[in-house]
Order: structure tokens, then sequence, then C-alpha cells
């Protein structure tokens, strides 16, 4: 019984080091496909932006964009820099 034990033991240790750097070798992955990472993804979806309800393009070009609350909220709580002018369109793109 002893003898098994040490063995239990011993192959434990010659396979715990293999199984901490198979899980700590494995890649970390960024997340990088968002649609509210970048205007770029967020115009695929929405290709004029989406804006809130009133809102007004601050350099007056952009007229078209979607206007909704809901998706201008989401957009921003995730990502702030979608809307840097703060006209309250997000993405805004002619
Ligand atoms: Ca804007």
């Amino acid at each position: 019984m002893k003898k098994t034990l040490i063995a239990c033991l011993a192959a434990f240790a010659v396979s715990a080091p293999t199984v901490v750097l198979a899980f700590s070798s494995a890649p970390v992955q960024a997340h990088t496909t968002g649609i509210h990472d970048n205007c770029t993804n967020f115009n695929n979806k929405y290709p004029h932006g989406v804006g809130r309800r009133g809102a007004v393009d601050r350099g007056g070009n952009v007229t078209n964009f979607k206007r909704s609350n809901r998706i201008y909220n989401r957009a921003e709580r995730h990502n702030g820099d979608l809307d840097r002018d703060n006209d309250k369109i997000a993405c805004e793109k002619a």
C-alpha cells in the first residue's frame, strides 16, 4: 500500500508541471472582432453610424445615420471613443 502511494505521488510530481505548462502556454487571445472595438467594425453593421434621436452631425454632412437611442447608448457604454466629437452620433460616415 505504501509503495502504491509513493508511486502515485511520484507520478503526480512528474506530470503536474506538464499540466501546468500545458495550461500556461496557451496563447492569450485578445478580443478584437467586437462591433464596438472600433468604427471600422461598427460601420460594417451600421455604414453611416448610429445617433440618438434628434442628433445633428457636428460637421453637418451626415444625415443618413441610423437613429436609435438604445444602440447609441450601448455603443457608448462599450467604447466612448466611437463618438469622439460628442455630437451624439457614433461613427458617423457619409
Ligand atoms: Ca460623432
